[in-house]
């Protein structure tokens, strides 16, 4: 990749709203891709792995477990300055925010919030360091969409449960030392269980063959009669709600990354059009070119306008689950639009890794279909605002 050099776009001034504490985080995030990430991921991606020795630095900028209390080891922050961090992290790839998104909310938070106080005080301080990292198993091969219909399950043996089944399209977990995996019991209630590495019968085979999010590593869990110790049980919620509580934490997270892929595309396409001369002039000269530019820095505006309203409800702990599903689903779709839109502008060298606008077009095809797909999303809305559940 090129030198990095973005710097952010604010068209209508939302600095302004923001307290200092935001802004340093936000750009200890940012300076940190800059020199440690950015230099590298072009090749991480051609690699089809996760650079694992971002995980402490990643751990410095708090990015794993930002909201968590400081007390477990988390960084404390507001939920503006997580999304803050998310948007830098997914400017420079949507592998990179997601490895963060699910150590912090599909890992730690269960434990936070569903763990008991022994399980917080093993798990959380080494998972906000990055010197463990865990994985979230939700997805099975027949189960998508769906999650309530999982099969994996387990059984109460006495001493230990036991525990068999599968999940797969599993972020983190060729390298993960935990996964908090959902299963069912014997009267078919879910529960979520602590695996952890080494367990007799785990493991944890590499999914390969992906076009998309190929700096981050994907996985399956294979459970083969897993003898899993009762204390490894989250004790305090059960049911499907309690996955899809940990999705709505994440899904905020990603409303503010595809803002972070958008403001990068659009970044590489401004300075493009400024730069290269066709018909002897910038092509930033021609309207045809104005129109894309000019649309793209509003749908941008827009989307930050939607998603920092959007933290301001969380922080007051008052923002529902469809209201996250309409900026995840809104934010992706505008982001595909901008990344089309600019490797267009960028003529043939779009389609290259001299720029990030190709690789940015692939990750996007994981991030509409994970953590909830479109579809999926505009049903949630559906459902919100008629009341009707048309999902089955
Ligand atoms: P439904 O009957 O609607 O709900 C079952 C129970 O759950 C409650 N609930 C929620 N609770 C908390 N937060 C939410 N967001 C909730 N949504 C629903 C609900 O009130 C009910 O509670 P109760 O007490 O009445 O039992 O469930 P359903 O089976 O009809 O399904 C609804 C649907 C389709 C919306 C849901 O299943 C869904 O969201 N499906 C999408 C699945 C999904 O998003 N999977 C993501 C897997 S993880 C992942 O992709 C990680 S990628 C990470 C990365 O790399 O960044
Ligand atoms: P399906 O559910 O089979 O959907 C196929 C199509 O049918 C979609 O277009 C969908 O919108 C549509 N559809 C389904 N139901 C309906 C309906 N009721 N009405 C209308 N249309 C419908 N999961 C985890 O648990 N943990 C992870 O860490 C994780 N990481 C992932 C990483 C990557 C790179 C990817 C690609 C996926 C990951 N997932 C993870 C899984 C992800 O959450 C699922 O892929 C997603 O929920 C969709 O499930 P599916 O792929 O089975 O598609």
């Amino acid at each position: 990749m090129r030198t990095d050099s973005y710097q952010g776009h604010d068209y209508y001034l939302m600095d302004e709203w923001l307290s200092e504490e935001q802004k340093l985080v936000r750009d200890t995030a940012r300076a940190w891709v800059k020199k440690e990430v950015s230099p590298i991921i072009e090749e991480a991606a051609e690699n089809c792995k996760f650079p694992q020795h971002l995980l402490k630095g990643l751990g410095e900028i708090g990015a794993f477990g930002p909201y968590i209390p400081s007390e477990y080891g988390g960084a404390g922050l507001d939920q503006i300055s997580y999304g803050l961090i998310m948007q830098e992290l997914e400017r420079c790839d949507s592998g990179l925010r997601s490895t963060a998104s699910v150590q912090s909310s599909l890992v730690m938070y269960p434990i936070y919030k569903y763990g008991s106080e022994e399980q917080r005080m093993k798990y959380l301080p080494k998972l906000a360091t990055g010197e463990w990292m865990g994985c979230f198993g939700l997805t099975e091969p027949d189960y998508g969409s769906n999650p309530g219909g999982m099969i994996t399950n387990f059984k109460d043996m006495g001493d230990h449960y036991l525990l068999n089944g599968a999940k797969m399209w599993i972020s983190n977990a060729p390298f993960a030392q935990i996964a908090v995996v959902w299963a069912k019991n014997e009267a078919g209630r879910i529960h979520g269980l602590i695996v952890e590495r080494g367990m007799e019968g785990f493991t944890t085979p590499t999914m390969h063959g992906k076009w998309s999010l190929r700096a981050s590593d994907t996985g399956e869990l294979i459970f083969d009669n897993v003898k899993v110790p009762k204390e490894n049980l989250l004790p305090n919620k059960s049911g499907l709600g309690a996955p899809l509580g940990c999705l709505d934490s994440a899904r905020y997270g990603i409303a503010w990354g595809a803002i972070g892929v958008a403001l990068d595309c659009y970044d590489v396409a401004l300075k493009y059009s400024k730069e290269r001369i066709q018909f002897g002039k910038p092509i930033g000269a021609f309207q045809l070119q104005q129109k894309k530019l000019a649309e793209m820095i509003t749908e941008i505006t827009k989307a930050q306008l939607l998603t920092y309203r959007l933290g301001q409800l969380r922080n007051e702990g008052r923002a529902t689950t469809a209201q996250i599903s309409m900026a995840k689903r809104n934010n992706i779709a505008m982001a595909k639009e901008i990344v089309s839109e600019s490797r267009q502008m960028l003529g043939g060298m779009g389609i290259t890794n001299e720029y990030p606008v190709m690789r940015h077009m692939m990750n996007l095809e994981s991030v509409i279909t994970y953590e909830g797909t479109h579809d999926i999303h505009l049903l949630i809305t559906g459902m919100d605002v008629t009341g009707f559940d048309a999902f089955k």
